[in-house]
Formats: structure tokens, C-alpha cells, sequence
């Protein structure tokens, strides 16, 4: 019989193992996403138990910072993924030792004698080894940083639960310079930034270095980005400042361990501005020798500073043809100063003059690709993945493939300016995948963007990929949870242009959310239709920059009042009583002609175009025949309702996962997708309402007609949405 004592013993274990068992199971911890797809928090005890024996012991030979990083984050990684520390050891002394190094910092791996000639400085080697009659993981790289992506790698495998066994794992970055471009403001403002405030903190640096600056470092290089640059490309002068300098150069210090070099927008206009010069002519002996010195100031704070990143001649920011000089001659001039201490200048090719009345489409290839051949050889042209900017959907940039004298990189933006900002989920994965995988044709079949701008195709002896940042100082990075795989999705792309999104996708899910193929599945599935239900929703069948003005938040199709033609949406979508769409072909802007011939057949035949571009190429009746049979105007309510009936079921979906997740992500999610939901019939409706003045047709039967009228939705505004450009 129990006694009362034995039966309180009773109760209280049982209490406690309950309670045990709520904190441990990872669904029921409250998260907030700052540990982003680093969790690293315990597998459940049997797939632990299988690990646990291929990690006896850690031995990481040589100690420069960057070896130093890789043998904490294993050591953080194992003891929180496994449920105990792993011991460090000088040396192999068990079965299941994880020995890191590089052949110079390491006897073992020396000893191994492992081909390592074609990883590069920052690739690396996963493999599995006996030493010494012991089983052992090798994580083998030239450099402690390939030691550190390598570790990542490792990490990941063990997050993932992947097989550790039998592992010949070898991995090269296909791209060199793989950045985040921060469009921070130096009082904190971040342009286009949704996720908070800038997270350097500029007014406490150098003194002040927050832990969070080695965090961001630690994601950085998990993904392998090894460039930020830190200010936005409307830049400030200020940055260039021996005090702000300072500042760099502790940023520079806290992300050099991790692999990561500091970038900084180059205004232009800095040497009147801050130098005192007269003039800023690239020519002029003065202005060259005062980049030239600037130069000296900035490597004598940071030794391996990365470079200049350039807007110029582009929405107002000054550049060498204020001087009557070439973007080649602006960019040679920074290059030069750059050179001696192996910097490089990425020189943006989103320029689109004042006084240009031609289509916005045409004007960077026109301005620049003249000039191949003509940029030094330490100059990228970095240049949008479509030609007018950032849209959910857009044909790449015919620049691609026009240039193969000149370093071409791909400048994409993580941040969701033009896709519903942090709150709609939008995965970007298989966007960026597809401006990838686009085949220019520049050299016959197969001359995708992805072999452009690894160089393969053109012989190019530099490679960058950047992303447009979508991390700000709120807790969770980004200001979302799914926006979190975004910045992973656009560094695992970087690093090579030829894995797929979904099995992205799929990492990133196991090691943010769980492993359990319940959530998994279905997370993913949610993640892939995403991002073509934005463009359902916002801007079908090949519409573009329909967003309301400045913020760019919600529809604003109607729009037709801006100073500039091109700034206005009635620009883009051309909607009149016959039809839809912008004529880009030989009958309209031409722009067609800057494709290679095979695209321009294709793409110039309303019939043979793929649908989701028609209306970018073409101005089409409203009573074209479509695939489906539809109509053009049918097709368009069936397009932007699928849209709304694509999020509608996410959220069901997400609905579905209660219990999987942490309250607190959960809820955040299922709040956003609420607001999504809203927002994409918004988008719809308000569209709808506005085409249909011009198609003068009904809503085909079985559609809802949209629950206002146009005038309401004309009427909304919204003052203070975020990210607008702020002039510094
Ligand atoms: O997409 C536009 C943005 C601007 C941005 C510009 C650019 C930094 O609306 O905010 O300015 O592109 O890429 O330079």
C-alpha cells in the first residue's frame, strides 16, 4: 500500500518528468528565431544515441581564429544536438574522433595525405578514416575558413539527420565573392529593410562590439558568405571618414575569423563631400590621388577590406558622367586605387537616366554593354537578375551573356521590397533558381545566367553573387521566420547556382523547425507554391511594377502621376480598351532585340511565348485565346484568384501543424499568413476592379466579383509604411 510519502515521491517524479519532458521536446519551447538554423538543440534520444558514437571526441589541430571558430561551433553544435559535451583531445584516441585542420596546421591530416589541389582556398573535404585503427570524421580544407564551412557542413548533416558513415563529401564554392549587400543608413535606417532598425550599431562602435555582429558572422559563414557590404548603395559620404573608418575596422575584425570581408558603398561625390576637392572627375589628378590615399586609410585599418560597391548615374546618385566621363572610366578610377592592395570595385549596373525617354528595360544594356572590355581587371558589373528591378517575376537581364569581356555578377534581393515584405511568405528559392537556370543562348544552348556568373562560359577570372540583405535587429533577424530561409536559400545559391531549391528548402525546415517528416513535407510543399502565388496574386502573366508609390507597399495599379514616366505602373501594364501589356517587340520598345536571337523568336510570338511572360513582351486583347482556353481577361481573374486561393491553403496547411512547432513561431506564422490572406485579395480585388474598366467585360461565372469598388481601393494609403528611400 502507498504510503503518503511514497505517493507524494510518486506524484512529484512524475510532475517533474512531465515538466522534463515540455521543455526537452522541442515543440513545446518557446523560440523566438534568433538562433536562426543554428539551433542546435537535442536530437530525440535514439537518434542522438547513433550519433553520439561517431563523436567521441574532437580533435582540431592548429589554432588560428578561423580553426578556433570551427572547434567552438562543433563543440556548441555537438553538446547541444547530442546532449553532452564532446570532449577535446590533441589527439585520435577513440573510435568516432572528428579531426579538423588543414595540411599545414594539422600532423593527422597532413599524414592523410589527402588530394586536396581542387578545393580551392575555401572548399573542403568530408571523410570518413581510420587513424591509428580508429574510426574517425575527417574535415579537411586548405585554409581554417574551408575548415569552417567544413564544420558547418558537418553540422548540418547531424541537424538534418543525415548519414555520417562511409562520408566522401567534397564541396567548392562555383562563385568567389558570395555577398550581402546591407542597405543600412548610418543613423540606422535600413532602405527596403523590414526586420527593424540597421544592426550595427554605429554610434557604440569601435568601443562596443555587440555579440550579435559574432553571430551574424557565425550564420554567414555556416552558408559560406564571405562579403557584407555594410552601407546602403545611396550612400553617405561619412562612412569614408577616419572616425567612421574606425568603426569599420572593429566590424572588419569580429567578421574575419568566420571568413567574412567588409565592402563599402563608394559615393561617388565623396571627394568634394568630405575631401574638400573641387570636383569629383574621375580624371581629374586630384580626385585620383585622393581615392588613391583613401584607399591607404581604409587597408591600414583592415588588411583584407574587400572593395567598393557603386551606385552611379542612378536615381540620383552622382557619378562620372556628371563630369561628362563613362561608368568605365568612374569605375577605372576607384579600381586603380583599389589595386595595389587587391580590393575590387562592383559597379552596379541598375542605371536608368533622368533624362532618357526610352523603355527603363533598354537602358543599362544600352549604357554598358558598349563598354565590355573597357573596366580594369579588379571591376564586377554587378547587375539584377531582370532588367527593371526586383519584380515577383521577370525575364533575366539581358545583360547576361553581352559581355564576356567584363566580370558579370548577379545581384538579387533577399529583402521583399516588391513581395509583400515580411509578412507574406514567400520563399525565394525557386525565383533565384530561375534566373539561374535561364539560358541566355550567348553561347548556343546551355549559356544559363548560372555559367555566366561562375565564370565557366565566358572564362571570367572574377565571380560574385550578392544579395540585397533582409536582416535587421529585430530578434528574429529577419523579421520573420520564413524570411530566415531566404537569407540561407540566397548564400546556399551563392555557393553553388546548381542545388534546388527544394532540397534547400528542405535543410533549412529540419534544422529551423524539425525533423519530422509530418512538418516537413508539408512546410516545404507550403514553401515551393509560395512564391508563384505572389506573383498569382500581385502581378500575373507577366505584369510588373504594379506597387503603389515610394513604399511599394500593396497595389497601386492605377497610378499615372509621378515625375517620371517610368515610375508609374500605367507605364508597365499599358491596360487600354483593346488590351493588356507593354509591346516590347520590334513594333514597340524593341527591347526584345537585346536577347539572343533564339529568345527573340521565341519570346516575339504572343502564341510561343511562355505565358508567364506574355504581358511583359506584349500587348495583348483582352479576348486572346490562352493555353487554358480561356480568355485573356478570364485568365487574369483565374490568375490573381488562384493566387488568394494558394494562401488560403497555407494557412490551412500551417493550420494543420499546430504541435509541431513552438507556440511562439507558430503563432507569429499563422498571424502573417492571416494578414497575407488579407493582403492578396486586397491585391486582387483591387486589380481586378481597376483591368476590368478597361476589358468592359464581366467576372466569369463562378468568380467573386471584388468586395469594393475601385474608388475605395484607390482611396487607401499608407503613410508610414517601411523602407521607403530616406535621402541621408
Ligand atoms: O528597387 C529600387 C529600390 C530603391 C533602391 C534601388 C537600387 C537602394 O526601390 O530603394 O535603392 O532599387 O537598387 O538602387
Amino acid at each position: 500500500m502507498a504510503t503518503w510519502p511514497r505517493l507524494a515521491a510518486a506524484l512529484w517524479a512524475a510532475l517533474t518528468s512531465a515538466l522534463l519532458a515540455a521543455t526537452h521536446s522541442p515543440a513545446a519551447r518557446a523560440e523566438d528565431g534568433y538562433e536562426l538554423w543554428l539551433r542546435y538543440h537535442p536530437l530525440e534520444s535514439a537518434a542522438a544515441a547513433v550519433y553520439r558514437a561517431a563523436a567521441g571526441e574532437l580533435v582540431v589541430q592548429g589554432d588560428t581564429p578561423s580553426l578556433a571558430a570551427a572547434r567552438d561551433e562543433l563543440a556548441r553544435g555537438l553538446e547541444g544536438l547530442l546532449g553532452g559535451e564532446v570532449p577535446l583531445s590533441e589527439g585520435v584516441t577513440r573510435d568516432g574522433a572528428i579531426v579538423v585542420g588543414t595540411p599545414a596546421s594539422s600532423p593527422i591530416v597532413r599524414g592523410l595525405a589527402l588530394d586536396l589541389g581542387a578545393l580551392g582556398p575555401e572548399g573542403y573535404m568530408l571523410a570518413s578514416r581510420e587513424i591509428g585503427g580508429r574510426a574517425a570524421t575527417v574535415v579537411a580544407a586548405n585554409t581554417g575558413v574551408g575548415a569552417l564551412y567544413g564544420a558547418f557542413h558537418f553540422l548540418r548533416l547531424i541537424q538534418t539527420q543525415a548519414s555520417i558513415d562511409d562520408l566522401a563529401i567534397t564541396s567548392a564554392p562555383r562563385v568567389r565573392l558570395r555577398l550581402l549587400n546591407h542597405w543600412d543608413n548610418l543613423d540606422g535606417y535600413v532602405e527596403r529593410g523590414y526586420a527593424g532598425a540597421s544592426i550595427w550599431d554605429w554610434r557604440m562602435l569601435p568601443d562596443y562590439r555587440d555579440p550579435r555582429y559574432t553571430d551574424y558572422a557565425r550564420a554567414a559563414a555556416s552558408v559560406g558568405i564571405n562579403g557584407v557590404s555594410l552601407t546602403n548603395v545611396n550612400a553617405d559620404a561619412t562612412v569614408l571618414t577616419p572616425e567612421y573608418l574606425d568603426r569599420v575596422a572593429a566590424l572588419a575584425d569580429v567578421l574575419r575569423p568566420y571568413g567574412v570581408r567588409v565592402y563599402l558603398t563608394a559615393r561617388f561625390s565623396a571627394p568634394v563631400e568630405i575631401g574638400g576637392l573641387a570636383t569629383a572627375d574621375p580624371l581629374d589628378p586630384q580626385v585620383r590621388a585622393w581615392w588613391a590615399e583613401k584607399a591607404e586609410e581604409i587597408y591600414a585599418r583592415a588588411p583584407d577590406f574587400g572593395g567598393f560597391l557603386v551606385k552611379a548615374n542612378s536615381e540620383g546618385q552622382p557619378g562620372p558622367q556628371d563630369y561628362g566621363r563613362s561608368h568605365a572610366e568612374g569605375a577605372n578610377m576607384l579600381a586603380d586605387a583599389l589595386a595595389p592592395h587587391g580590393g575590387v570595385v562592383m559597379w552596379r549596373a541598375f542605371v536608368y537616366a533622368s533624362d532618357n525617354p526610352d523603355d527603363r528595360h533598354k537602358q543599362a544594356y544600352d549604357e554598358l554593354a558598349p563598354l565590355d572590355g573597357e573596366f580594369r581587371d579588379n571591376v564586377l558589373i554587378q547587375v539584377k537578375n531582370g532588367p527593371i528591378d526586383f519584380q515577383p517575376r521577370e525575364p533575366f537581364h539581358p545583360l547576361f551573356g553581352a559581355m564576356p569581356e567584363t566580370p558579370l555578377m548577379l545581384e538579387v534581393q533577399i529583402t521583399k521590397e516588391y513581395l509583400g515584405f515580411a509578412t507574406h511568405l514567400a520563399y525565394l528559392g525557386p525565383l533565384w533558381e530561375e534566373a539561374l537556370d535561364a539560358d541566355t543562348h550567348a553561347r548556343g544552348e546551355g549559356s544559363t545566367v548560372g555559367r555566366v556568373i561562375d565564370g565557366s562560359l565566358h572564362g571570367y577570372a572574377i565571380t560574385g553573387m550578392a544579395g540585397v540583405s533582409n536582416v535587421g535587429a529585430d530578434r528574429n533577424w529577419t523579421g520573420s521566420h520564413f524570411d530566415q530561409a531566404n537569407w540561407y536559400a540566397f548564400a546556399r545559391l551563392a555557393w553553388d547556382h546548381e542545388l534546388d531549391a527544394e532540397a534547400i528548402a528542405e535543410e533549412w525546415a529540419r534544422m529551423t523547425f524539425s525533423n519530422e517528416d509530418a512538418l516537413v513535407a508539408p512546410v516545404v510543399a507550403m514553401m515551393m507554391r509560395s512564391r508563384e502565388a505572389v506573383v498569382d496574386y500581385m502581378t500575373p502573366l507577366g505584369l510588373h511594377h504594379l506597387m503603389a508609390t515610394g513604399h511599394h507597399y500593396g497595389p497601386g495599379p492605377w497610378v499615372d502621376d509621378l515625375g517620371r514616366p517610368d515610375w508609374n505602373p500605367t507605364y508597365y501594364h499599358r491596360a487600354d480598351a483593346d488590351g493588356l501589356g507593354f509591346d516590347r517587340t520590334a513594333a514597340g520598345s524593341g527591347a526584345l532585340a537585346q536577347y539572343a536571337p533564339e529568345l527573340q523568336e521565341m519570346w516575339g510570338d504572343p502564341e510561343t511565348v511562355p505565358e508567364s511572360l506574355l504581358l511583359w513582351f506584349h500587348h495583348v486583347p483582352w479576348d486572346h485565346e490562352m493555353e487554358s482556353g480561356r480568355t485573356l481577361w478570364e485568365e487574369l481573374v483565374h490568375a490573381y484568384s488562384r493566387g488568394v486561393a494558394t494562401v488560403a491553403g497555407m494557412r490551412e496547411t500551417w493550420a494543420s501543424l499546430e504541435g509541431y512547432v513552438d507556440p511562439e513561431r507558430f503563432a507569429q506564422v499563422a498571424a502573417f499568413l492571416a494578414i497575407q490572406e488579407r493582403e492578396a485579395r486586397w491585391w486582387r480585388d483591387a486589380c481586378l476592379a481597376y483591368f476590368q474598366t478597361f476589358a468592359q467585360r464581366p467576372f466569369p461565372e463562378g468568380y467573386e466579383p471584388p468586395a469594393q469598388t475601385l474608388e475605395h481601393y484607390m482611396a487607401i494609403e499608407h503613410p508610414y509604411a517601411p523602407g521607403e528611400t530616406r535621402p541621408q
